[in-house]
């Protein structure tokens, strides 16, 4: 398991190089060029302003998150294939300063989707939430309006360049059900895969956040049987999982143990996080321990050890403590514990196994 952990930059993040370098384990920096618009090729010089950075404090750029994929080429439209072309343009370049694995997401108009960035837990410490009902309530179509007039109330998450063109998005994907989207995710798949293939990078795609269909939206990357198809679309080591344990967590049907151990040599990339699901379908993230939230992290990091994991991992989001300030999900503390639980977990099933051969 190679720990890394998310940066997002100089000037756009308070956690600094300076800072992530104290965390015990962590060998590199899990970074985007968050300023590129989707769509478009990332710039050879912005590449390597983040490599110089990092250089300086000893840390590989080995896994990039996210390059996201241009919502032409989600809804099948024929522009995309120039959008193709500059995903692959991109790839090329992340190859020459060494890159080795991608991550990206397929989910139509929203990213991840939360209705509270900072609920307080018990401890006083705060941290994102899920309430299925609000989002159930909530009519996109009926933001639109309000959106022009400034008057809407916005989830967390949603990119300013995205709402504008949210009535013509969600008009554009009236049409497309789930069958459609696989059929597009192929499409891009069989353009890049055989790209990446050639530049040695292994792309990842990260399941939906939340894995269910939000907004009447399709959503496809939601469980085992997603990842299996996925998978065989384009049936190669290029084409993997980020395999997002928080993420595929707040439905407590995912066996993600399972997951690791049947998908075990197709996921270059590990996100590990704990989340508290509740009755209702709501759900709020943790600390990374086991008994803190529904999510078996404990196992999950065993499965990883017994597969002999050699792939990426990082600590997904934390929650804000010690009256951090700064980025929801990704301060420096929280984090940094979520890794030294993941540490204690690995060391301790390493000290097992050597106890075993004596
Ligand atoms: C959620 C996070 C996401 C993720 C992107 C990947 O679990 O990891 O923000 O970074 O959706 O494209
Ligand atoms: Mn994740």
């Amino acid at each position: 398991m190679k720990m890394v952990f998310r940066w997002f930059g100089e000037g756009n993040d308070t956690v600094t190089l300076r800072q992530i370098r104290q965390i015990p384990g962590v060998e590199g920096i899990v970074w985007a060029l968050h300023d590129v618009p989707p769509g478009e090729a990332w710039p050879a010089d912005s590449i390597a302003r983040y490599k110089r950075a990092a250089d300086a404090y000893g840390f590989h750029l080995n896994v990039v998150e996210s390059v996201n994929v241009h919502e032409d080429i989600k809804l099948g439209l024929p522009s995309r294939d120039r959008y193709i072309d500059n995903y692959i343009q991109t790839i090329e370049r992340l190859a020459e300063v060494g890159v080795k694995t991608i991550c990206y997401n397929f989910m139509p108009v929203f990213d991840w989707i939360r209705t509270d960035l900072a609920r307080e837990l018990e401890d006083g410490s705060t941290a994102m939430m899920y309430e299925r009902e609000k989002i159930e309530k909530m009519k996109p179509e009926s933001l639109v309006g309000r959106i022009a007039e400034g008057t809407a109330l916005t989830m967390p998450g949603w990119e300013p360049d995205r709402l504008k063109r949210l009535g013509s998005l969600l008009e554009a994907y009236r049409g497309v059900g789930e069958e459609e989207l696989w059929r597009n995710l192929r499409h891009f798949l069989e353009a890049i895969i055989p790209a990446a293939e050639r530049a040695g990078i292994r792309m990842a795609m990260h399941p939906d956040d939340p894995p269910w269909s939000v907004f009447g939206l399709p959503r496809i990357l939601t469980g085992a049987a997603g990842i299996r198809r996925l998978l065989s679309l384009v049936d190669s080591p290029a084409n993997g999982v980020t395999l997002c344990s928080g993420s595929l967590g707040a439905d407590p049907n995912n066996d993600i143990p399972a997951m690791i151990r049947e998908f075990a040599d197709r996921i270059p990339f590990a996100h590990i996080r704990n989340v508290r699901v509740y009755d209702n379908g709501d759900f709020i993230e943790t600390s990374h321990r086991t008994a803190d939230g529904t999510v078996d992290i404990a196992g999950i990091v065993r499965a990883y050890y017994e597969i002999g994991f050699t792939g990426y991992a990082r600590p997904d989001h934390g929650r804000q403590i010690w009256d951090e300030r700064g980025r929801p999900g990704y301060g420096l503390y929280d984090r940094a514990l979520g890794i030294m639980y993941l540490w204690g977990l690995w060391d301790a099933l390493g000290r097992g196994k050597e106890a075993d051969a004596e």
